[in-house]
């Protein structure tokens, strides 16, 4: 008799979870931030300043805010592809390094060595920006390991692409997470597309929740456009995986606005598709709307939200643009770590 898969299917979502005024407020805050910062990034790249690949993270913007407010912020670590930049806004690096990074300068978190992909910050656990796709998955297992060696309580969260879940090392790592019960959750961000395929063409399934079926790693689908939904899940999931039940899936639906990277035809896919995104699901608008519409704020308070963070994002570019490349004997240094 086949044997029916005992991963949990997606719970349903008719409750949606209320968020407090200053939940709703600080998600709001920090997407805007993201969504800014991505915009300015966008313009720098056009005008030259920023070299090599850059994905911006544009519409993804509910997954990374909601993951976070649930985590445990200096302790979980987080991992990514090189969709990044909002990663590591969120987890409170400072924009002006990140931009600096991303326009190759000293003052960049990586000293201007890495670009847009490679980031790191050990002091607010952030592992990267990763250009190999998939290695997030692995390498978000060995945080995983490292934590449960360690016994410090941290969780690890790995996030990757639909692409990136058809990839092998993706499996060996959910095996190994579930053998030895890794307090590890993997986020796979379904923006339906990798590069210019879509799931339905390179995906024999597409309910990516139920990837982990076959290692008895339970899963959920999420909106991942509402990030009450995604905080919800996510402390679920979080919570779950710091009691020594081992990893946990979240298949978080999103879309990415903008190409894959700079340089995309947009072929693909069409514009209304976009379109009913941008009008009908934008997890930004979304916030604002509740926080109108509840008179948790006034059309002022968001306004003095807006500029501020104007200010934040203009600040970093003017720092990106003005600070000074590194130095050339830089060039043989942080490239090897001696234990
Ligand atoms: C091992 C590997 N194979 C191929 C590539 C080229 N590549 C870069 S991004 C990408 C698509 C990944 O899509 P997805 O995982 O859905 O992430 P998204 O870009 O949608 O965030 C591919 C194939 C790569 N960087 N690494
Ligand atoms: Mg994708």
């Amino acid at each position: 008799m086949a044997r029916k898969a005992t991963a949990t299917k997606a719970q349903a979502q008719s409750n949606v979870p209320e968020f407090s005024k200053e939940q709703e407020l600080d998600a709001y805050r920090e997407m805007l931030l993201i969504r800014r910062f991505e915009e300015k990034a966008g313009q720098m790249y056009g005008m030259g300043l920023i070299g090599g690949f850059c994905h911006l993270y544009i519409g993804q913007e509910a997954v990374v805010t909601g993951i976070t407010m649930a985590s445990e912020k200096g302790k979980d670590a987080q991992i990514t592809g090189y969709r990044d930049h909002g990663h590591m806004l969120v987890m409170g690096l400072d924009p002006k390094g990140v931009m600096a990074e991303l326009t190759g300068r000293a003052g960049g978190l990586s000293r201007g060595k890495g670009g847009s992909m490679h980031m790191f910050s050990n002091e607010h656990r952030f592992y990267g920006g990763n250009g190999i796709v998939g290695a997030q998955a692995s390498l978000g297992t060995g945080l995983a390991f490292a934590a449960k060696y360690k016994g410090d309580g941290s969780v690890s969260l790995a996030y990757f692409g639909d692409g990136a879940a058809n990839q092998g090392q993706v499996y060996e790592s959910f095996n190994m997470a579930k053998l030895w019960k890794l307090p590890v959750v993997f986020i796979i961000e379904n923006n339906k597309y990798a590069m210019g395929t879509s799931i339905e063409r390179a995906s024999a399934t597409t309910d990516f929740s139920q990837r982990g079926a076959s290692f008895d790693i339970p899963g959920e689908q999420v909106d991942g456009m509402d990030v009450r939904l995604v905080y919800d899940a996510a402390k679920r999931a979080i919570e779950y995986a710091r009691s020594g039940n081992g990893p946990y899936i979240l298949e978080m639906l999103t879309y990415r606005y903008r190409g894959h990277s700079m340089s995309d035809p947009a072929k693909y896919r069409s514009k209304d598709e976009v379109t009913k995104y941008r009008q009908e699901r934008d997890p930004i608008e979304q916030v604002k709307a509740r926080l109108l519409e509840g008179k948790l704020a006034t059309e002022e308070d968001l306004k003095a939200i807006e500029s501020e963070i104007r200010a934040i994002v203009t600040e970093a570019a003017d720092f990106a643009t003005n600070d000074p490349e590194p130095d050339a004997a830089e060039l043989w240094t942080d490239i090897t770590v001696s234990a």
